[in-house]
């Protein structure tokens, strides 16, 4: 085995560097986790990680260690940017490093579906898990989506396929890594905290095509642009005509056959037709009848924070899309409401501006409430074009001014376009509380 005895180093002690350390413990590794993180916050880890016998040095001292440890090779956690010195101390030194999902990867015992694009990839891998289980094709989903693919991988001889959620993240390190069913379910702009440039994203997120060959499938949306492909390819779209897949009136067409109606479903919104229209392209290519991926499909109910109705108070709709992370699903979040929208916006600066949503925001919403790091920056931009209130760092505040400016018929959507840290754990923490304030509110 390439791992027995040999000492390696896992860098990152998050849900893929765990599953990435224990899957080596048993080739017989000799596992330590590298975490600069300080010791207190890791303290649990610790000690569960070491009954496996899995060293783990935290703090500075992990950063120290990447300086001097004697190690065979190195697996990198897709968490974290590698321009970090923890990083390029093992670069510099020259140590061989992998990714976690390369690693899983060579030890995959079946195909892979990997489920790739800036929005829809949660939900995309939800859909195809589901349909593929009850059509009878014995599938797990892991990934980006949780937990990591090397915490699943050990199943994958009993599975005919894997579902697997990929981020760019998880791409920029990939070898050998292929997917016999590539899935491209959108770009836009996102993550440019960590890519300098949205060229550098797209060209890390582009390679889940990167090893295919004729024999492959993908399955990718009409509108994007994208390089000449070695696989076969399935196109959808609910936006432009043309493609295998189309929306036409609330209704999915196969090739001009009508094969499912949105209102049948679980899901709002165009957005969600591309993820069911992806899901379907994977079950065609891979033989299965729309008879039986229709039901299971039919069946999904989605996951919270994600265009999540939460309450109807005095004809008012309350939205919870905190998942909504990027300017780019805020977008699609908009179009998916027929209705006159009071929009619940912003949060941490992860280094792309509000502007591209202006025009949409002028069209679609009688006011915008907006908090957070990017408050200010909102506001000053979108004050001419419609009411703003700024609440600054109070989501509950957000949420009394939204319930007063909105009128009966109205949709109050929290769809903040950006991450929560600035204010919250997470992005399910924000919803968790928005949901909670939004339950709370008295009748008018
Ligand atoms: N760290 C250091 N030194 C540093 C920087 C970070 O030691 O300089 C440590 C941190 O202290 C932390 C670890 O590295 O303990 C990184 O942990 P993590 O949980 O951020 O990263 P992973 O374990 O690699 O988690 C990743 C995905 N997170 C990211 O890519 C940021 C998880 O998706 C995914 O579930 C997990 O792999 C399993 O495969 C989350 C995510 O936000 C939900 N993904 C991004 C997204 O969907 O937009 C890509």
């Amino acid at each position: 085995m390439r791992y027995e005895n040999k000492n390696i180093a896992v860098l990152g002690a998050g849900e893929s560097g765990e599953a990435a350390a224990v899957l080596l413990r048993q080739e017989n590794a000799m596992i330590t986790i590298l975490d600069t993180a300080e010791e207190n916050k890791l303290r649990k880890k610790i000690d569960a990680l070491g009954t496996q016998g899995i060293r783990v040095i935290a703090g500075l001292a992990a950063e120290h260690e990447s300086e001097h440890g004697a190690y065979d090779l190195g697996i990198l956690s897709p968490g974290i940017d590698p321009t970090v010195p923890l990083v390029q101390n093992f670069i510099r030194r020259r140590i061989e490093m992998i990714g976690e999902l390369e690693l899983a990867y060579e030890m995959c015992a079946c195909p892979i579906v990997g489920i790739t694009g800036t929005n829809g990839k949660t939900t995309t891998t939800q859909l195809v898990e589901k349909m593929l289980n009850a059509s009878g094709v014995k599938t797990v989903a892991c990934g980006n989506i949780g937990p990591a693919f090397s915490a699943k991988v050990r199943e994958s001889a009993d599975l005919d396929i894997v579902t697997l959620e990929v981020s760019s993240f998880q791409l920029e390190t990939i070898t050998r890594f292929r997917c016999g069913i590539a899935v491209w379910l959108g770009f836009a702009p996102d993550h440019l905290d960590r890519y300098p440039s949205m060229d550098e994203y797209y060209r890390a997120k582009i390679r889940i095509f990167e090893n295919q060959t004729a024999e492959d499938w993908a399955v990718i949306n009409f509108r994007d642009k994208l390089p000449e492909l070695k696989a076969r390819k399935i196109t959808f779209s609910a936006y432009v005509p043309g493609a295998d897949f189309e929306l036409r009136e609330g209704l999915i067409f196969f090739r001009g056959e009508r094969v499912l109606a949105m209102a049948d479903t679980q899901l709002r919104g165009s957005h969600n037709a591309e993820n069911l229209m992806a899901a379907l392209g994977v079950g065609f290519v891979r033989g299965l009848s729309f008879a039986q991926m229709v039901p299971p499909l039919c069946e999904y109910r989605a996951l919270p924070h994600r265009c999540e109705l939460i309450r109807t108070l005095n004809g008012v709709e309350y939205v919870n899309d905190s998942k909504g992370t990027n300017p780019d699903s805020v977008e699609k979040a908009l179009h998916s409401e027929t209705r006159p929208v009071v929009l619940i916006a912003g949060g941490k600066d992860k280094g792309f501006e509000y502007d591209l949503l202006t025009d949409l925001v002028g069209q679609r919403c009688r006011a915008a409430v907006v908090l957070g790091e990017m408050a200010d920056r909102i506001e000053a931009l979108w004050k001419d074009r419609l009411p703003v209130v700024n609440v600054g760092w109070s989501l509950e505040r957000a949420v009394a001014r939204a319930h007063e400016i909105a009128q009966p018929g109205d949709v109050v959507l929290l769809s903040p376009g950006t991450s929560s840290f600035d204010m919250f754990k997470n992005y399910a923490d924000r919803g968790n509380q928005f949901r909670a304030l939004v339950n709370a509110l008295p009748s008018k």
